[in-house]
């Protein structure tokens, strides 16, 4: 199967995620001038759309198909959310493997309340727990004026903390960058056109980023992705039961006298197993991530929660190392 390399955009409707699709196109390909394939605005923000696909090629980081989909935690209300996610996994499974997920949020208007958690929730449950280490956050209409430490902070205190306590794994170095996706906006405002250039060269930097990032990362298997069910042990299994299939098969060939066919078993049942075992090391460290994270904030609502609990935990370990 040809390999699709899904960058797939998700996030609460109207924070940007079309806008940013479209960034993304205009400015991985060389110097190329890409219309605007996802429709933006009040519009297109509908929360009825299909998923939208575009493939674009740099030619030094290589291709990628960006996937806009309708947004979480629209106006539709919780079963229109469901139906959303079943879409995005139903137009995702299908491809295999995916590069990664970019959650896209409004800077301006920064919030990770119940109904998006419940929304990212519902993702992480559908395609596991090694989703989150293909994730990224992009913040949107990023004017200047908060700052990178800020945008990073955000995610550490405000994001990250709550999808440990949901129990969903959790690191504190998700990647997050800032992009304003239309620089010429800024000219109504009365920013000089040199302000504007500076935007776009900014922009395009960052997409180029972010490619970098997206094709470093192990793709993402979800073949087996089910909305709201994926089951590690499931996965587990599955993959026992193919070995198994193949080691019968080579049975199967010596009691025929077929030692060539044997041996040709042999070696696949060989590559299938390190392949087995890769996928269930990840599972299982997937898992013990999960429980490490869950435990620290466990931990860190006894010591008081939010930052200062995170602070504390940081002084903890200080004093424990000097000690
Ligand atoms: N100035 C500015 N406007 C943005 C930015 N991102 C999105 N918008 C505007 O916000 C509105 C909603 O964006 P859209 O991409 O349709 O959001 P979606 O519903 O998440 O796909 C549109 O009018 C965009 O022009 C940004 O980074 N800067
Ligand atoms: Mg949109």
């Amino acid at each position: 199967m040809r390999r699709i390399n899904g960058l797939n955009l998700v996030g609460r409707t109207g924070d940007g995620k079309s806008t940013f699709g479209n960034l993304l196109l205009q400015h991985s390909e060389g110097s190329a001038q890409m219309p605007n394939v996802f429709g933006e605005g009040a519009g297109a923000a509908s929360h009825t759309h299909e998923p939208k696909a575009q493939v674009t090629t740099n030619q030094a980081i290589g291709s990628f198909q960006i996937q806009d989909f309708a947004g979480l935690m629209d106006t539709g209300g919780v079963a229109q959310d469901e139906v959303n996610i079943r879409k995005i996994v139903e137009f995702i499974r299908p491809q295999g493997t995916t590069k990664a997920f970019i959650l896209v949020i409004n800077e301006q208007a920064p919030r990770f309340d119940a109904g998006m958690q419940d929304a990212v929730k519902l993702l992480y449950d559908s395609f596991g727990p090694l989703m989150m280490r293909n994730c990224a956050v992009v913040f949107t209409r990023a004017y200047g004026v908060r700052s990178p430490q800020y945008a990073r902070r955000y995610l550490a205190e405000e994001v990250l903390p709550i999808m440990a306590t949901r129990g969903m794994l959790s690191t504190r170095s998700m990647p997050c960058w800032q992009v304003n996706s239309r620089p010429e906006d800024l000219l109504m405002i009365g920013a000089s056109q040199e302000r504007v250039d500076q935007v776009h060269t900014q922009n395009r930097q960052t997409v180029l980023e972010i490619l970098r990032w997206a094709a470093a990362l192990d793709d993402l298997d979800v073949s087996g992705a089910v909305i709201g069910e994926y089951d590690d042990q499931r996965r587990i299994r599955e993959n026992d039961q193919k070995m198994a299939e193949v080691e019968a098969q080579v049975i199967q060939a010596r009691k025929e006298g077929d030692e060539a066919k044997a041996k040709t078993l042999e070696e696949h049942a060989l590559r299938l197993q390190a392949e087995v075992d890769a996928a269930n090391a990840n599972v299982r460290a997937a898992q013990a991530d999960a429980a490490r994270a869950q435990a620290e904030a466990a931990r860190a609502s006894d010591n008081g929660s939010g930052f200062f609990g995170f602070l504390g935990q940081i002084v903890g370990l200080v004093v424990k190392a000097v000690l």
